[in-house]
């Protein structure tokens, strides 16, 4: 099985600051290698899907002017137009898989939005786990979609949400909610043997929940007045343009509050992931 745990490039490039991005890869991949894996940076470069990303290939990214935003559906069409690409949860876990990477760690899945208006918008992440076998650690999905219906969709598609060391399904900036997961595990051995068995037997992904440190948590109250300030700015993004432009306006709103936690839960992941990773040898 493959050392590697994979990384996404829409996190670096669209979800923090562009100049927070390469340090944080470089963290990442160092807590990667202190906890026994590889990291693998995945995105696309000038038309090449690419699984474990140079420094170089990243400054590329982040100096070009609008990369796209990738998942399942228009990966191809940026392979076949040859230029950089950004890959979200859906198109890291296509290139992963592609690769025999089993392994992933990022922030928080997208799901399902609210308060867009009066039309559907979930993304493709979720459909993703149904057709790529790849263990995505994550803080549970980001808590500015409506995670009560998140929770019911991943159902719905059949995709396991393993809790680790949780039995709440966590929000992202929140360790809590009143949602449930579908098993807890406590011992990396003991999770690494079920994704094990459950990836070769179903041939299809898994969420596992990690919820961000207790020290990192943002303050309920806090979280409720910044979002709701956030949506409002945000109000003009719709699309594949929402979820940026929403962490954006959080992070001035929030005085840099949450991207501090956004960078703390993607470090804990990383370090997780990189344990099952190394358990799984
Ligand atoms: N996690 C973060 N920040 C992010 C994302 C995840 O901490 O920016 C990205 C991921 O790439 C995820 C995407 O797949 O947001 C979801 O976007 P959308 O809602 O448009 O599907
Ligand atoms: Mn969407």
């Amino acid at each position: 099985m493959s050392i590697s745990v994979a990384l996404e490039t829409t996190l670096l490039v669209h979800g923090i600051p562009v100049a927070e991005a390469p340090a944080l890869n470089r963290e990442l991949g160092e807590i990667i290698r202190a906890n026994g894996a590889e990291p693998a940076l995945i995105g696309v470069h000038h038309g090449t899907p690419v699984a474990g990303m140079t420094d170089g290939q990243l400054d590329d990214l982040l100096a070009a002017d609008h990369v796209p935003k990738l998942n399942s559906a228009n990966l191809g069409v940026a392979l076949h137009g040859g230029g950089h690409g950004a890959t979200t949860v859906s198109a890291t876990m296509e290139i992963a898989a592609g690769h025999g990477i089993r392994v992933f760690a990022t922030g928080g899945l997208g799901g399902v939005h609210s308060g867009f208006g009066e039309h559907l918008d979930i993304s493709a992440d979720l459909a993703a786990f149904t057709r790529f076998p790849v263990a995505v650690v994550t803080a549970g999905v980001k808590s500015i979609l409506d995670v009560a219906s998140t929770r019911e969709a991943l159902e719905t598609l059949g995709i396991p949400v393993i809790g680790w060391k949780t039995e709440s399904f966590p929000a992202f900036y929140l360790r809590e909610t009143d949602l449930a997961v579908d098993a807890t595990f406590t011992d990396i051995d003991d999770l690494a043997g079920y994704v094990a068995d459950e990836l070769e037997r179903t041939g299809r992904g898994i969420v596992i929940a990690n919820p961000v440190p207790e020290a990192d948590e943002l303050a309920r109250g806090d979280w409720e007045r910044w979002l709701a300030e956030a949506r409002e700015r945000a109000a003009g993004a719709a699309g594949r343009d929402a979820t940026p432009a929403l962490l954006a306006a959080l992070h001035e709103l929030s005085g840099g509050e949450t991207l501090r936690c956004n960078l703390a839960l993607v470090r804990h992941n990383a370090a997780v992931a990189a344990q099952l990773c190394k358990s799984l040898q």
